[in-house]
């Protein structure tokens, strides 16, 4: 990706009533003048008011906003079209920019060239790509928090702190003979220990940015008719999947998006368990079984309304022996066993009812605490992503083996792994990304962003 060219791409979703087509670059104006026009030429003297106009060659009607650089989106001057959508006027668009100078956007590239124009830093480029992608509204403010720069802000005030300190070991290598005011060995590595406390409550955060972008995976197991179907329903807030009384209903896995507690959750509705089953019932067990051992949570639902409820219990340990996932064990259909003496699961439990919705917060409740493993995690205001936690582990490490340095007064190891330190950081804001980090973020983003 080069930062000269002109670009252009629809920078609007697929299907929608408008397109929106931008063009970034020095030749911007030049080329969208040649492509659409009005009455009046588009120029700086009506920059960013929207204008009627018309495609040329198409005469299709056609509003046009000029931003001109620096003060837009990107950096650059930038024009945006609003043509009519659908795929054939806003391609048509295109193809008319691109016959004028102006060549098709990369992924990423409008978002590509704010960074590089110094309109954000690679932590808030991530933000905008988050955004797009968020499935939750708490994704979306963690992701709008970022992209106003909450997390480059912490990083910023932790790596001058090491820039300062670096600053102070490289003066003692320089001018070891003179006598500044230099700080003492005890001190600096205080300072150190700060930063590394600092940094290790960000990595403590990729767990809840994890949950809260990619979402966590819920599986409803249990044997035949408890229930399952019915608390997917409820937790759904409607009818999904059948209910029957006849054992058996669910054949086959049913997967369901939703959110709760502000957390996106993929729902797995699955066939009742039982051990003496054949045939397409098998295959269905089978399944749920499968979904078990992929599940980050498991809801196993019991029914308190059946006589034997110390057998369902050892089916249920036997079920989870090996899975590794959190349980929570759900009495469901209390309704009808109101006040009912129910026996110890040996696992967090709720009882509630599927029918009526009795107790179904409370069952939320145990669920958010469980994914959140009863922290405040769930509340953080930053959330790194891998490639940030990452650097931050190797910024640690690098502090880490600074200490004894400073300790021994070794000066020059201690600048070394300092700047290493500071250089991570570097990467996560983007001051000291090569290339192929910067493509691997870019080329993740959608075209026209
Ligand atoms: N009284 C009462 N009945 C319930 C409740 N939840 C489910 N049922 C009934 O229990 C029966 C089985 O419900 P389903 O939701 O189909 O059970 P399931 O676990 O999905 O069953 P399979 O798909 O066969 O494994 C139906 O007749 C439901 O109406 C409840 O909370 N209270
Ligand atoms: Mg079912």
């Amino acid at each position: 990706m080069n930062t000269i060219d002109t670009i252009c791409a629809i920078s609007s979703g697929a299907g929608g009533a408008i397109a929106i087509v931008r063009v970034s670059g020095k030749n911007a104006l030049e080329v969208a003048n040649r492509v659409w026009s009005a009455k009046q030429p588009l120029a700086r003297s009506c920059a960013r008011k929207m204008i009627l106009g018309k495609i040329r060659e198409i005469g299709d009607d056609a509003l046009a906003v000029y931003m001109p650089g620096p003060h837009s989106y990107t950096g650059d001057d930038i024009v945006e079209i609003q043509c009519h959508g659908g795929t054939l006027v806003s391609r048509r668009t295109i193809e008319l920019l691109i016959h004028a100078g102006a060549r098709m956007a990369e992924p990423g590239e409008f978002t590509f060239r704010a960074f590089v124009n110094g309109k954000m830093d690679l932590t808030q480029a991530e933000a905008v790509s988050d955004i797009i992608s968020a499935g939750s509204g708490m994704a979306l403010a963690l992701a709008e928090k970022q992209l106003s720069g909450a997390l480059s802000s912490k990083i910023q005030d932790i790596r001058r702190i090491l820039t300062d300190i670096l600053g102070d070991l490289e003066s003692r290598l320089d001018f070891p003979e003179e006598h500044i005011a230099w700080e003492e060995p005890d001190a600096i590595n205080r300072k150190i220990g700060d930063a590394m406390l600092e940094l290790g409550k960000l990595a403590d955060t990729l767990e809840t940015g994890k949950c809260y972008r990619d979402g966590v995976q819920l599986t409803l197991a249990g044997r035949p008719n408890v229930g399952k179907s019915s608390l997917l329903n409820a937790i759904l807030g409607r009818d999904r999947a059948i209910v029957s009384d006849i054992p058996g209903t669910t054949r086959d896995t049913l997967e369901e998006y939703a959110v709760i507690r502000n957390i996106p959750v993929k729902i797995t509705d699955t066939a009742g368990i039982r051990a003496d089953a054949d045939g397409i019932e098998a295959l269905g067990i089978a399944r749920s079984k499968q979904s078990l051992s992929a599940s980050e949570i498991i809801f196993w639902v019991l029914d308190a309304a059946a006589e034997d409820l110390t057998q369902q219990l050892t089916q249920m340990k036997e079920e989870l022996e090996n899975s590794s996932a959190p349980v929570i064990a759900v009495w469901n259909k209390i309704d009808s066993v109101p006040g009912k003496n129910l026996p110890d699961t040996g696992f967090p439990t709720v009882c509630v009812s599927a029918k009526t919705g009795e107790n179904l917060p409370a069952l939320l409740n145990l669920f958010e605490e469980t994914v959140w493993h009863g922290s405040s995690a769930g509340k953080a205001d930053v959330a790194v992503n891998e490639r940030q936690n990452e650097l931050i582990g190797n910024a640690m490490t690098a502090l880490a083996a600074t200490i004894p340095e400073i300790e021994t007064e070794n000066w020059e190891l201690a600048a070394v792994q300092i700047r290493s330190a500071v250089e991570a950081l570097g990467e996560i804001t983007g001051e000291n990304a090569g290339v192929d980090v910067l493509d691997n973020i870019f080329s993740r983003f959608c075209i026209g962003k």
